[in-house]
């Protein structure tokens, strides 16, 4: 896989992708969004991969869409630009792997977006969130108009579209927009850790999981638990025979 804009490392089962535009805080443009779909693509037969990173370069997570490429476009080249970012970002959402967002810095506009198309996010201290389209005279584009009120809520999702606000770390971690908040040196090590805890479980039964909780979130709630009772049987033909033997053999399980 050779890249302008992406860096990929893969190590026992993690994969960090570091989006490496520093020279214009990674913005995304066209050609960051072929990249990302070719290297999307490339993961999904991936047969050693467990769990996906991503990450920045530089002082920024990603400072949104670049403005000076879409500053260009008529109506319709934005409703595609748009669309563009919203099927990249729905192909990260529905990975069988978890995807875990390290926020390193600005994560603004169509960065903040892809931070939220993550699983869930670990921020460094000196991370930055915001959605500042309206200051542009814009409005999110990339899912950000839906899934920020399903992460925060309405009210703290109006009030930071509608202000265009950047807040910090702590304030995201208060409003349920991050999960953990840490000094910026660990940042990396920190979400490979997680990366690690994940990777050493049933590789199964977190595909399902994710699944159980990303397809059971968009239905109505008993539907949620037919989904969940017809998931949670399918284990016991997988690792969940084995990983209950092992708990009572007092062994580790060798999963599937
Ligand atoms: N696009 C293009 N270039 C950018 C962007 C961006 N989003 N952000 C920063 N840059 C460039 C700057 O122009 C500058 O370039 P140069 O050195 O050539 O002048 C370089 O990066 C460094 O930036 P700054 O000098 O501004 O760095 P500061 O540390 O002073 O400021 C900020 C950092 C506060 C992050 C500032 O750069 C900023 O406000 N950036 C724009 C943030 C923003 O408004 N983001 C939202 C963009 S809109 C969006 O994301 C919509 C998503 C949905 C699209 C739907 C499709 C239609």
């Amino acid at each position: 896989m050779n890249y302008s804009i992406l860096k990929y490392q893969h190590e026992s089962g993690v994969g960090i992708l570091t989006i490496s535009r520093p020279e214009a805080l990674n913005a995304l443009n066209s050609l960051f969004f072929k990249e990302f779909n070719d290297f999307l693509n490339s993961i999904q037969t991936s047969e050693t991969l467990k769990v996906l990173i991503i990450t920045g370069e530089g002082k920024s997570f990603v400072a949104g869409a670049d403005i000076g490429e879409m500053q260009k476009m008529n109506a319709d080249e934005g409703f595609s630009f748009s669309k563009t970012g919203q099927e990249a970002f729905g192909k990260l959402v529905n990975l069988d792997i978890p995807v875990i967002a390290a926020v390193n810095g600005f994560a603004l506009g169509g960065g903040c977006e892809l931070a939220m198309a993550c699983d869930f996010r670990i921020a460094s201290l000196k991370a930055k969130f915001g959605l500042p389209e309206v200051s542009l005279g814009l409005i999110p584009g990339y899912g950000g108009t839906q899934r920020l009120s399903r992460l925060v809520g309405l009210g703290d999702a109006l009030y930071l579209v509608l202000t265009g606000q950047m807040i910090d770390s702590s304030e995201a971690l208060r409003i349920g927009l991050v999960q953990k908040v840490v000094e910026p040196e660990v940042l990396i090590t920190e979400a490979k850790n997680i990366a690690a805890k994940i990777a050493e479980q049933s590789p199964c039964a977190i595909k399902t999981a994710k699944k159980a909780i990303r397809k059971g979130y968009n239905v109505e709630i008993d539907k949620g638990f037919d989904l969940e009772a017809e998931l949670f049987s399918k284990m016991f033909e997988n690792d969940g025979s084995e990983g209950m033997k092992a708990f009572l053999e007092k062994r580790k399980p060798n999963w599937n």
